[in-house]
């Protein structure tokens, strides 16, 4: 009741900002877009001038000093303390870390300025400005007016553009980007990885319709008994439809090479249905057939591609289509290591999953937030099983409901823009939070809201373990509501050498099924000496010799693992200066792109339990 009431207040005080999940627009890879993607002028901002007056109040709109307006010199004599030039540019999508050195350790206020022009500004459509990622906070201004406010360094966004503001010719667009680290936020102040800043994703306008389909999920029917549907060769795929706004009329669902073409009524905001498909190609990490669907209103068609599957738990096991499932993972961070950036495109997908094919993994774990969506777009198409997650991430602080509101916008995105994919089987609300009664209740919370938004998935969180000479127990209460148990294990590494691995014992307190969400030790790619000398290639070849006989004894509910990590990445806590230099070393490949020795002993093992599970 007490969060209803908060609900209602939050959309009272910040209709647009807080709640823009409801205006989410997915799909915007097969939407009418123009790129802004490129060179953006900047203006590094340290002291936020350009937003606060000398009284540290938010300047008034037509401040000719704030930076979202651009006040043109008539005469010597006009003052202007601001200015955007070519002399100072970054590339969009991109962190600004790794464009200019004096970014580098950067954590504060930018500001991006481009211009665009429109070829023609249509009266009857509707523009929207669409971020894939800005981390973290973004400002938008479009010609001197603000657009809107968005929150949280992963996830999608859009500000529609009122009418009469777009024009032809110099639309004068202005981003204030801020990624100061705060306690009331999500991620909190202190997590293991790079806080890279920027518009890190994507920038589009979208023009579409008066009226249009907003956003769709569409998937196999999860009540359905799958083995009796594959006997039958007859499925159950559900949906629903979500327009921009109230409307009537007919929407055609077609997906052609299955002889679907219904029409639906509207009447509302939502239309719901269900389709019966023959002969359907269920969607595998084998055979990741994708179909053609394509929403047609008003003469308009919306295409996308989707795969049709069943994940599901049955007592201990997962089932994938009815089979019980064996998860050779790998958890990645959303980095290119030889760039030391955050990943950002298509070319940045096909490197990673080329690595994840390579090991002979079959499912990614994306640590520890949404990736950009070429990520879960190519992993579909694939055939690589994703595990997704909001970055709730350690100490945050669970007593706050305003940060709880947080972390479910968060959530709220990252469903809304990836729940057509077939590859995502599970998604995450958290890594290693410290049990306490807030933080089980703010997580269970976030659980219960990702089962109404989406019931084709499953739910988990990287939980606690109790490191115990006897036995690893796991009895995070958390785990009572997580549909699998997973814990994050490092036993060899932060405890022990490697060699304790092989007699630890496992216990876990649910009948459920079992996931090391983590297991990995550092190696500084090229030093080579003894496995017990520490940082070597060999050491952590060990450790994963180690840990795949440790693996060969869990409980019979173990249902696969994520090692971390595929690859080194940045991280401001690594502070070796021999062996780490600002780098977690934990990963199979190193910052040079090659391939430490346990890549291949990971390697080796998931080609055998391949084999096992064929
Ligand atoms: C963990 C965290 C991960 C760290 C990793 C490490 O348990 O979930 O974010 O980077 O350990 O390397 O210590």
């Amino acid at each position: 009741m007490y969060m209803r009431i908060l609900q209602l207040f939050l959309f009272l005080v910040f209709p647009f900002s807080l709640l823009a999940q409801d205006n989410l627009i997915i799909n915007t890879a097969n939407r009418q877009t123009q790129s802004l993607n490129g060179k953006w002028h900047y203006i590094i901002d340290p002291y936020e001038t350009g937003f606060y007056n000398y009284r540290f109040k938010e300047k008034n709109a037509d401040d000719p000093e704030a930076y979202w307006n651009n006040p043109v010199i008539k005469n010597a004599s006009d003052r202007k303390e601001h200015g955007y030039s070519d002399n100072y540019t970054l590339n969009v999508p991109g962190d600004w870390n790794s464009q200019a050195e004096v970014f580098k350790y950067y954590e504060g206020t930018v500001w991006y300025q481009r211009e665009f022009d429109v070829s023609s500004v249509a009266a009857n459509n509707r523009y929207f400005l669409y971020f894939g990622a800005v981390n973290y906070e973004a400002q938008v201004y479009l010609n001197g007016e603000k657009l809107g406010m968005h929150k949280g360094g992963f996830t999608p966004f859009n500000f529609e553009i009122p009418k009469q503001l777009l024009k032809e010719k110099e639309n004068f667009l202005v981003v204030k980007v801020d990624n100061k680290r705060h306690p009331d936020e999500i991620p909190t102040v202190n997590t293991d990885w790079w806080n890279y800043g920027g518009i890190t994703r994507d920038v589009k306008l979208i023009s579409t319709p008066e009226t249009f389909v907003q956003q769709y999920a569409i998937q196999l029917k999860q009540e359905q008994d799958i083995e009796q549907a594959k006997k039958k060769k007859s499925f159950e795929i559900s949906g629903n439809l979500k327009f921009n706004h109230s409307t009537s009329g007919s929407v055609n669902i077609q997906i052609p090479e299955l002889k679907i073409n219904k029409k639906l009524a509207i009447d509302g905001r939502e239309v719901s249905f269900n389709l019966t498909a023959r002969k359907l190609q269920l969607w595998s990490p084998e055979k990741p057939k994708l179909y053609d669907v394509q929403i047609v209103f008003e003469g308009n068609t919306l295409s996308d591609k989707i795969g049709f599957r069943k994940i599901e738990v049955s007592g201990k096991d997962i089932l994938l289509n009815g089979e019980k499932l064996f998860l050779r993972g790998i958890c990645l961070h959303e980095e290119i290591p030889q760039e030391a950036r955050r990943a950002k495109n298509e070319t940045d997908a096909a490197q990673l999953f080329g690595w994840v094919k390579d090991l002979n993994a079959n499912m990614v774990r994306l640590a520890h937030y949404p990736h950009n969506e070429y990520m879960t777009r190519m992993a579909d198409s694939l055939g690589v099983l994703v595990w997704s997650e909001i970055p709730v991430y350690w100490t945050i602080n669970f007593k706050n409901d305003s940060v709880y509101q947080k972390a479910e916008k968060q959530l709220e995105e990252m469903i809304i823009r990836d729940r057509n994919k077939a590859s995502v089987i599970i998604w995450s609300v958290g890594n290693e939070t410290p049990v306490s009664e807030a933080r089980t209740n703010f997580m269970h919370n976030l659980i219960k809201k990702t089962k109404v938004m989406d019931q084709t998935r499953l739910v988990s969180a990287a939980l606690e373990v109790h490191y115990n000479r006897e036995e690893n127990f796991i009895d995070d209460p958390l785990g009572a509501y997580t549909d699998v148990v997973s814990v994050n294990e490092y036993l060899g590494w932060y405890g022990d050498l490697p060699g304790a691995k092989a007699q630890a014992k496992w216990g876990v307190a649910y009948d459920k099924p079992l996931l090391i969400s983590e297991t990995g030790a550092g190696a500084k790619g090229g030093y080579h000496g003894e496995k017990e000398q520490r940082w070597t290639e060999e050491f952590q070849e060990w450790y994963y010799e180690e840990t795949i006989k440790m693996m060969q004894q869990m409980p019979e509910n173990f249902s696969g693992m994520m090692p971390w990590i595929l690859a080194d990445f940045r991280s401001p806590k690594r502070n070796n200066p021999q062996f780490q230099d600002g780098w977690n070393r934990k990963g199979l490949i190193d910052d040079k792109g090659n391939k430490k020795k346990a890549f291949f002993t990971l390697k080796e093992y998931y080609e055998n339990m391949e084999t096992q599970y064929e």
